[in-house]
């Protein structure tokens, strides 16, 4: 039985996909106990002043699994995980993974908005933070959370706890007692098909989209991308990007690195201050960077001394990487340029690491699984000719076939016979490989964060100065895109642009949802049928921009 309000794949793809060898029936509480019995004194982990072997994190999830056990959670029971990048983030999910219970991956960046919706939405038993990141006292987050979500049973605390429950005292609590005690009291652990987790999406809507991740299709995924990334028991690798996030968690990731039984170190950041002289000490093998980021790692490495030597593959994704700034990458930093498209829904796509240069520096990849199906549409959901752009469509043993709890979206999000409309603007090459030509969903992608136009929307229109509002991306030379709000305010009342940021900012929205512009207007362009032309809106904002730099 698959969790309520998921939507497991239909028994005969679940055959096929176990047939064609791609779900081999394991979970993530055994991969990490046989990773443990096989080389258990090889490093796992290395954060901050932390380095955890294979042998230590096997043992410290089973005692944190009893921890948890005692505190009352149990299988199927949801936490919602808000860590940064520190060495407990694996202990806690591992923890979790063997409980059964789900965690439900939340950036650091959430505020109080994000996090009050996940706890109702997923009905969380738990909320698990660290006390002061970046910063931000997250226990303060926590007592508002609290106070609106009565059904939050617990906060538990990585670091000083406060009135809260501290993580530390939970490896103790039952002392000696391993999670196959688990089993004596009716606790059998999950099933390889069981949902493991859910990853947020993106979004396109108000509200953020819970993803149901299996332990069998993740996996599958985690294995074919260390395959494809070479990874192997030498291998490490360096994250710098929000742990939880699908891309860094992986493809191939933390979490695909353990699967193969290499070394993942973490940065509290990406900037080259701190990331560079980690490559160099841990002997980076390989990192993961949005475009953003790439930029700046070009120009640190270009102008300053810096020893990369280690760095085999630097991967790329999230967002758009133009072409211009590829080129750069094998001479600047001396290693291999990997693509990556992916999306927490399922699809990943890498160039691969002998591609010629042409395809790694102008193309997004292509699946990485023989049994990704992909189609590209035309409006009428009609196959395009070859060659030409269309909406990008696909399906296979690693996509979702619906969002947790969300009917009349899945309606919308995918096609009767199962593919998943990733919204995303594409054409495939001669060769099979994919170019992301633009975007068809009211989404912005603010350099490989992903903000909702109806959600950030939504909050404004909660303004009482505010008639209507419509968001849209604005180019930007460097995160790609920025936000830009058009805003028609009431004549009678109308806040400043200041006043709109600081009421987003005051009702707990993420800093990076918070509009980079906010122009306020008297009427929107209409489309034929007088809906908002947010395509009109774009060329507005893009054209007023140009002239802008034009004058300087
Ligand atoms: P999310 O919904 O947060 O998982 O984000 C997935 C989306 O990010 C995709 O559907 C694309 O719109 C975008 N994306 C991810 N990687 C790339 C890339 N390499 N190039 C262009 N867009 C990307
Ligand atoms: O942007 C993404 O969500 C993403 C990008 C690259 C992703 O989920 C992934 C690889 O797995």
């Amino acid at each position: 039985m698959m969790l309520p309000g998921c939507f497991a794949w239909p028994e005969e793809w679940a055959e096929r996909y176990r047939r064609l060898g791609c779900w081999r029936g394991e979970t993530f509480g055994a991969m990490l106990r046989q990773r443990a019995a096989a080389h258990g004194d090889r490093i796992a982990i290395v954060g901050g002043d932390r380095r955890i072997s294979y042998a230590e994190l096997d043992a410290r999830a089973d005692r944190l699994a009893a921890g948890f056990r005692s505190l009352g959670l149990r299988p199927g029971d949801r936490a919602i995980v808000q860590l940064p990048n520190i060495p407990q983030f694996f202990e806690v999910i591992f923890a979790l993974f063997r409980l059964g219970a789900l965690p439900v991956f939340s950036l650091p960046a959430h505020r109080k908005s994000e996090i009050v919706y996940l706890c109702e939405f997923a009905e969380a038993a738990a909320y698990i933070i660290p006390d002061i990141d970046a910063g931000f006292d997250y226990r303060e987050l926590a007592d508002q959370v609290r106070a609106a979500v009565p059904g939050l049973r617990h906060v538990i605390v990585a670091g000083d706890a406060g009135n809260y429950t501290a993580l530390d005292d939970l490896y103790d609590l039952c002392a000696g007692d391993g999670l196959d005690a688990g089993a004596a009291d009716g606790i059998a652990g999950p099933r390889p098909e069981d949902v493991a987790f859910f990853q947020l999406s993106g979004g396109t809507t108000g509200l953020p989209k819970l993803i149901p991740r299996t332990h069998d299709d993740y996996i599958y995924s985690l294995r074919r991308s260390a395959e494809i990334c070479r990874l192997n028991e030498s291998s490490v690798y360096l994250a710098v990007l929000p742990v939880a996030h699908n891309y860094p968690l992986s493809s191939p990731g933390t979490l695909g690195t353990l699967y193969a039984g290499g070394r993942v170190v973490l940065a509290r950041s990406g900037s080259p201050d701190i990331a560079f002289p980690l490559i160099a000490q841990e002997g980076v093998t390989i990192a993961a960077v949005v475009p953003p980021l790439a930029l700046i790692w070009l120009d640190a490495a270009a102008s300053r001394r810096c020893d990369l030597a280690s760095l085999k593959v630097l991967q790329v994704g999230g967002a758009k990487f133009s072409a211009e700034a590829a080129g750069r990458v094998r001479e600047t930093l001396g290693c291999t340029l990997q693509q990556v498209y992916g999306m927490a829904e399922g699809l990943v796509n890498y160039t691969r690491l002998d591609d010629p240069e042409e395809i790694i520096v102008n193309t997004q990849g292509r699946p990485m699984s023989p049994y990704d199906e992909i189609r590209l549409v035309d409006d009428e959901d009609r196959e395009v000719e070859p060659g030409a752009t269309g909406h990008l469509l696909t399906r296979g043993p690693y996509t979702i076939r619906g969002y947790y709890k969300a009917e009349e979206h899945n309606a919308r999000a995918f096609t009767a016979d199962g593919f998943y409309r990733t919204g995303d603007l594409a054409r495939l090459t001669p060769s099979g490989y994919l170019v992301i030509e633009g975007r068809a969903k009211d989404q912005i992608n603010r350099g490989g964060d992903k903000v909702a136009a109806e959600e950030v929307e939504n909050h404004l229109l909660a303004h009482p100065g505010v008639h209507d509002a419509a968001v849209v991306a604005m180019p930007d030379e460097y995160l790609g895109e920025r936000t830009c709000a058009f805003v028609i305010p009431y004549p009678s009342s109308p806040p400043t642009a200041a006043e709109l940021k600081a009421f987003l900012r005051e009702r707990g929205l993420a800093a990076y949802k918070i509009p980079d512009r906010i122009e306020f207007t008297d009427s929107f362009p209409k489309t034929g049928v007088g809906k908002v032309s947010k395509k009109t809106l774009r060329e507005l904002i893009a054209r007023k921009q140009d002239a802008l730099a034009n004058r300087s």
